[in-house]
């Protein structure tokens, strides 16, 4: 979604009031929204859970980062995955958007997985341009009000690198027309303002 071109127009064009409601509601669920703690490692593991493959674990805090100055490196060489997983607190029936960004430093004998809740993602090979960051983004339903974010990865050749893990709220339609229509409601109690 861009919600800046969504917000202008919906400003333009309907009531200021119900589009004010609207366009706080859409920045809300931005960038501050993210449910990840430390997604982008700027804080060491804080509030993350490691699990070592069984065997030929290689795993831990790397650098360049995607933005900062770290990472989570990922270079186990047996095919097994070294696993980093977080708790998130989430809304039963909702939809998330899950990002991350990925450095790939050498294709081949690699796996990259992401799991959210029972939603599962593996690329394998991880065929992203190699020694460059590419964004990795899906969307998934929330089983339950906690979902497990699980990252999961080996790379025999060389190392997987990701960084700024993100996972937001998508707001659904229903409840963006529901806040539009009880803003249109309050303008008209209160003669309407301006927005912004
Ligand atoms: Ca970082």
């Amino acid at each position: 979604m861009n919600v800046q071109a969504l917000t202008q127009t919906t400003c333009s064009a309907r009531s200021a009031a119900a589009a004010c409601v609207l366009a706080s509601v859409l920045f809300a669920s931005g960038a501050s929204g993210n449910l990840v703690v430390n997604g982008s490692f700027e804080d060491g593991l804080n509030g993350w859970t490691l699990t070592a493959a069984a065997d030929g674990s290689d795993f831990g805090l790397s650098g360049p980062g995607h933005t900062g100055l770290a990472s989570m490196g990922f270079s186990a060489d047996s095919g097994l995955e070294d696993v980093i997983e977080q708790d998130l607190a989430t809304q039963a029936g909702a939809l998330y958007q899950i990002e991350l960004w990925v450095m790939n430093l050498g294709v081949g004998n690699d796996l990259l997985s992401i799991g959210f809740g029972s939603e599962t993602v593996v690329f394998s090979p991880v065929n992203t341009p190699l020694e460059d960051w590419a964004l990795i983004t899906f969307q998934a339903v929330a089983d339950d009000a906690s979902s497990t974010l699980r990252i999961g990865a080996f790379d025999a050749n060389s190392a997987l690198l990701v960084d700024d893990i993100s996972v937001t709220l998508v707001p659904a339609p229903g409840v963006l027309g529901a806040l539009a229509l009880a803003g249109l409601r309050g303008s008209r109690r209160r003669g309407g303002r301006a927005c912004g």
